[in-house]
Order: C-alpha cells, then structure tokens, then sequence
C-alpha cells in the first residue's frame, strides 16, 4: 500500500476505538445501483439537446460509500446506436483491474441494445472521486457523477467542517458528440471549438437571444442556476470536481475565501485562496465559511482558463438562508482571472503538498519515462503524439491480450522512454512528420518505482503550446515538480530539483504550456492501465499511453468483460 501513513492511522484509530468498533461491529456494505444509459432530451444551458445519461439524468446520480464498502453498478445500455463503457475515476481498482470500464483498455463495449454489464469494486479509500464514460466522446454527450467515500467509523479527518455539498463543474456543446468525433476524425479537421456554456451541478446559461430556434427557451426550469443555500457561521466542505471536455475552469465565490484541504482523495497541507484553478478529471475540497454579511445572496462563478475563452462564466447562487434562493445578487458576477495568467496557475499547482501527517515519498526511482508532448498530422490527419507515438486501441483489449497471450493483438514493440531532446526545439512549430499512429504499450516491472516527465511543447500553430491534465488508471502519483515553460526537461540539473519532501498524491496533473510536470509512482497494481490527457478530444486524438505492470498476478478474467476482437474464441462454445 502506498499510503502507509494513512493505513498506520487507520490502525491507530482501530487500535483506540477497538471497543467501539466492536460495539458497533462496523461491517464493509455492499451498494447496488441499477443504471441504465439512455438517450434524453436536456435543457441544462435552456438549449435543448439529445444527451446520454443515467436513468434520465445528466449528471448522473452520485455515489456514496464509506471506505472498504463495495459498490456494484449494473449499467444496461439501451442507447440502441452506440456503445457504452463507464470508468471509476480515482477509484484504484486493486485486485479488480476488468472494473476500470476503459474501452479497448480492458474491455470490450457494452453493446448497445438492452446488453448489460456489473461493475464491481471496492473503494478502498475515503475521497472525493468521479465516474464518467470512457467510450468515445461520450462525456462530452453528458454521462457523467460523483463517486463520494467517507472514512471509516472512528476515523478522524484533519479539518471539521458543518456540512457537506457536491458541485461538479462540465463545459457544454450544442453539436452532438458525433459531429464533433467526425469533424476530429476527417480531412480537413473540424476542431470542436470552445464550447457554448458552462455548467454548476447541470446548469448552465446560453443567450437564447443569439440563436433564432425553438430549442432554446430562457424559462425553462432546467437552466435556473443552481443554488447553494447556507447558514451564517457555518462552514462547509464543497466538494468541486471537473469533468470538462476540454475546458480548464476557475471556480470562486464572491467575497468568500476558500481553504483547499483535499485534493483527488488525498488530504492536501491546509492553504487560502480566492479562486480555485481545476482542470477536467481533477477533485478538491475546500472549506468555506460563510462569514459575510447575511442579507444577500452572492455569485459563484466558473470561468475558462488557458485557452481564449469565448464562454460566458457559469453562474450559481451562494444564498444565506431565508433570502429567497434564486434571488440575483445585487453585484455584476466576476469574469474570473486573467486566462492566460499561467504563472498564477502554476503557483497554486506548486502550492499543493501533501498534508504533513500524510506524507510519505520514495526517494528514489528505478526508471525514467520522458514522454514529448506534441501535435502533428499522421497521414493528414490531425493527431497527438507522445514520444512519436499516437494512441490507437486494438480491437483486442490488452488486458485480455495480454492474459490469455495473444501476442498478435498488438505491436509488441514497446514505444521509446524517451524522445531526441539534442535535436528537438520545444518552442518551434511541430513539423515532426515521423509521428505514427501505434497500440504498442509500455511494459513496466511490478513495484516498480517509476518517473514520468511530461514534456509539453509547440503545437502546430505558431507561438501556442496547450495545457494538458494528465490522468492515470489504477494509480495516484506524487507530483514531484513543474518546469516554468522557460527551459525544457534537462534530466541532468531538474531531477536535482524535484520535491521528494512533501509532494502531493494525485490521480490528474496539469501540464502548463511549453513547460514539464514530474511525477512518481510505484506499479503496485497488477493489471493494464492508461494514462492519458483528459481532455476529451485530445484523447481521442491519441493522447495516451498504455503500461502493463504484474499481468502474471492478475485472476482469472470475466468472461463478461469479452465478446471483441480476438476475444470471441475464448467465450464461443
Ligand atoms: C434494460 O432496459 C430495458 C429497457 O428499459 C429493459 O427492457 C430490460 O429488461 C433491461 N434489462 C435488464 C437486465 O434490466
Ligand atoms: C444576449 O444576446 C443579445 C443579442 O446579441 C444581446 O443584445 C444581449 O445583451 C445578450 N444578453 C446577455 C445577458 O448577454
Ligand atoms: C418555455 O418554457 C416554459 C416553462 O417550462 C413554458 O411555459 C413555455 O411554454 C416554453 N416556451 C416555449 C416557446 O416552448
Ligand atoms: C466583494 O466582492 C466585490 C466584487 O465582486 C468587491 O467589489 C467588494 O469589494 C467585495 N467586498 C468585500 C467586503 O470584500
Ligand atoms: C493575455 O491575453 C490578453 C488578451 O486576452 C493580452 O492582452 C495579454 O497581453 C496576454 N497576457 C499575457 C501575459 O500573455
Ligand atoms: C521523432 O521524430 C523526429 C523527426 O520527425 C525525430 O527527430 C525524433 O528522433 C523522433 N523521436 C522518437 C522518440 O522517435
Ligand atoms: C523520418 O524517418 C525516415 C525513415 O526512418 C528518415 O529517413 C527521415 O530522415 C526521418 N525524417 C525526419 C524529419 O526525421
Ligand atoms: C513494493 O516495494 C515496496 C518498497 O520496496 C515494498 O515496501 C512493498 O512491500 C512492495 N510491494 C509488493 C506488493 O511487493
Ligand atoms: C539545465 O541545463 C540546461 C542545459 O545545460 C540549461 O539550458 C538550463 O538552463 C539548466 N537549468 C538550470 C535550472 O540550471
Ligand atoms: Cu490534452
């Protein structure tokens, strides 16, 4: 277990509360949900539109558990045309690697057409985590909740709070998700483009006034702006997580300073900010009191950052009880931070540490992976790359490829750990005609300790370089350090330089225009996982690689995690 110092708290708690918890005999549960993914009209920016959701409801329901119950979800696809598969973002997935629902990675679709599918596994860590669809664009169409994991019995977090409230952040596009995948997918490319609203808790506000349709009506209820209703004095912990197409947001409360103390599950050193900089795929808790004056309502807004925006902020309500919830505030809601302020954004990213009770590093690693971040064209077509490498999924999932020895499933010939830095300017525009498109994965030892640097450079325009959240699967990573853009990773003076002390263990970092960010992880989970942008598009684009780590110390496989591929002979009669 990486998280010793949790566990060693753990157990100091059982040992103290030993008598209690057998009073109480405090049992793991066990949480049934029954989903089914349907199509539905929604009006979440008073524009409607066809979305996928979850029994009707885009975000989906969220899911509550304490740490070491076990949930199981039975998603029936009855979406008719597409497939569905749904991933349990930071959820580690230990011992149960055929529940991460990463399409291609390690499972075949879930057909459409009434096919059902049990996810099982065990949330083995208390959090704030997130469930979306990993197939397709299909986040972007709107599938997409919380998962949220308290501490056992008896366990004490370090920060109190009064009560407890959920805010998922989505940006949100009028084009349907196939539009946008043919677009990416064609010559010439069709970019998707900024999207037309951002949503709080499912809601948003487009112009109805800008487009001459039907479709949207500025009464309809489903757009009224969420809103959060409070008690003066009391504190509360909001938790906040992205799951944004392509989106990096700000998020702040208007005349409220919020202190971080949480971020992907892991317990984050206390600090105060007024804004909150998140990225898609990214978790915080934060803690806000409300300690203003009470007789009036005030603005939470989200803005884009990063990118140009051309989205206007999405707005909520901060409402003191009992002034009526939907009351406007009196004051203009603020248009956020400067978007390309990346040095602020960089410093709040660097002011994440590990809170001090919960730190805990390997000194040292054992390999390093540099991965160059770039865009290019790959038989005209508009990809991204890493190390070269574009991102390209068999019909045969790896997990089973790899479990059952087909060896023919994919290239077997790992990508390269690293990329041509003597001869590779990060600052020109990207002309890297040797880029392909490839499913070769990398292969790494079990328990192996190993960085990952994320190079970022130029893109194929002049003077931009993008900001990239990266995630991985089945793992959370210490963040050990982020390059400033003015000079690339030098493994020589940087890995001097890297934060072994105190880093923060996350599951999603940023990577920052022309800059690095350095993680470490050990490869403690057996199985096959994916590390990939978070950016939808942008993975769909090949922005991702895949690593292996103790195949030979995964169980035996569902056979209901089958039926693609090479696949079908092991389940034909
Ligand atoms: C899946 O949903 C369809 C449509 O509601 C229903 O007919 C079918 O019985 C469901 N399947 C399961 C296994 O619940
Ligand atoms: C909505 O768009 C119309 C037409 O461009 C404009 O006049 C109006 O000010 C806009 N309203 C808001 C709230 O932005
Ligand atoms: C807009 O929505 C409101 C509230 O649901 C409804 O009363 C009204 O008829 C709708 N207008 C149009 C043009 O559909
Ligand atoms: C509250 O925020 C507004 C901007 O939204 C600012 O003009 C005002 O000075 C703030 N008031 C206090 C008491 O901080
Ligand atoms: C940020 O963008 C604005 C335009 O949106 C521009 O005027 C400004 O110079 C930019 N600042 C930096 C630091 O690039
Ligand atoms: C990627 O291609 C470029 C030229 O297109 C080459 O200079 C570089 O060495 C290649 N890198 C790798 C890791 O293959
Ligand atoms: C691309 O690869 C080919 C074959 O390996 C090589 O001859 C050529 O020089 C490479 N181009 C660049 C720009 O590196
Ligand atoms: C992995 O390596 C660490 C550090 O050497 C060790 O403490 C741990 O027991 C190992 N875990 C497994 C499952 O081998
Ligand atoms: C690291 O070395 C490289 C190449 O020698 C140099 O360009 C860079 O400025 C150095 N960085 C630091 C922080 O010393
Ligand atoms: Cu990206």
């Amino acid at each position: 277990m990486v998280e010793t110092p949790q566990s060693g708290g753990f157990y100091v708690c059982l040992l103290a509360f030993s008598l209690v918890t057998v009073l109480n005999s405090v049992e793991a549960k066990t949480h049934f949900h029954k989903w089914e993914v349907k199509y539905a009209y929604k009006s979440p920016d008073c524009y409607k539109k066809l979305a996928v959701t979850i029994n009707g409801d885009s975000p989906g329901p969220t899911i509550y558990a304490r740490q070491g119950d076990t949930i199981v979800v039975e998603v029936n696809n009855t979406l008719v045309t597409e497939n569905v598969a749904i991933h349990w973002h930071g959820i580690r997935q230990r011992g149960t690697p055929w529940s991460d629902g990463t399409e291609g990675v390690i499972q075949c679709p879930i057909m459409p057409g009434a096919d059902t599918f049990i996810y099982r596994f065990i949330v083995d860590k208390a959090g704030t985590y997130l469930y979306h669809a990993h197939y397709g664009m299909q986040l972007t169409a709107g599938l997409y909740g919380f998962i949220i994991v308290s501490v056992p019995d008896g366990v004490s977090q370090p920060f109190v709070y009064n009560h407890d409230k959920t805010i998922i952040l989505k940006d949100w596009y009028h084009a349907s998700t196939y539009e946008q995948a043919t677009g990416l997918s064609s010559i010439p490319f069709g970019w998707v483009g900024e999207p037309q609203s951002l949503l709080i808790n499912g809601r948003g506000r487009f112009n109805c006034s800008l487009v001459d349709s039907a479709l949207c009506n500025a009464t309809n209820p489903e757009c009224s702006p969420y809103s959060l209703s409070v008690v003066a004095g009391l504190t509360y912990r909001l938790r906040i997580g992205s799951l944004a197409s392509l989106s990096a947001l700000s998020f702040e409360i208007e005349n409220h300073s919020m202190t971080v103390v949480e971020a992907d599950g892991n317990y984050v050193e206390p600090f105060e900010t007024k804004n909150l900089y998140i990225n898609s795929g990214e978790t915080y808790s934060v803690l806000v009191t409300a300690n203003q004056e009470a007789t009036r309502n005030y603005w939470i807004t989200t803005n884009v950052v990063g990118r140009k925006p051309s989205t206007p902020t999405g707005l909520a309500i901060w409402n003191y009880s009992p002034v009526p919830h939907d009351l406007t505030p009196p004051t203009d809601p603020t248009t956020g931070p400067l978007w390309n302020d990346t040095a602020s954004q960089l410093s709040q990213s660097r002011a994440l540490k590990a809170h001090h009770d919960y730190v805990q590093t390997p000194p040292n690693s054992e390999r390093l992976i540099v991965l160059l971040n770039t865009q290019n064209l790959i038989d005209g077509r508009t990809r991204w790359s890493l190390n070269n490498r574009s991102l390209t999924f068999p019909a045969t999932p790896y997990l089973i490829a790899l479990k059952e020895g087909f060896t023919d499933a994919f290239d077997q010939k790992p990508p390269p750990d690293s990329y041509d830095r003597e001869h590779y300017d990060i600052y020109s525009v990207a002309d890297n005609v040797n880029a392909t498109a490839s499913n070769a994965i990398y292969r790494i030892g079990f328990n192996t300790t190993v960085d990952i640097v994320l190079q970022n450079a130029n893109t194929m325009t002049k003077d931009t370089s993008e900001t990239h959240p990266w995630h991985m699967h089945g793992h959370d990573f210490w963040v050990l350090g982020f390059g400033d853009g003015k000079s690339p990773f030098n493994p020589l003076n940087d890995t001097k330089r890297l934060n072994v002390v105190d880093p923060i263990l996350k599951n999603t970092v940023p990577l920052y225009p022309y800059g690095w960010t350095a993680l470490r992880f050990r490869a403690d989970n057996p199985g096959v996982w994916i590390f990939h942008c978070h950016i939808e598009p942008h993975l769909f684009l090949g922005m991702g690689i895949v690593f292996e780590a103790g195949i030979e110390k995964v169980g035996e496989l569902p056979k209901s995690i089958m039926g693609c591929g090479e696949t079908k002979r092991l389940i034909s009669p």
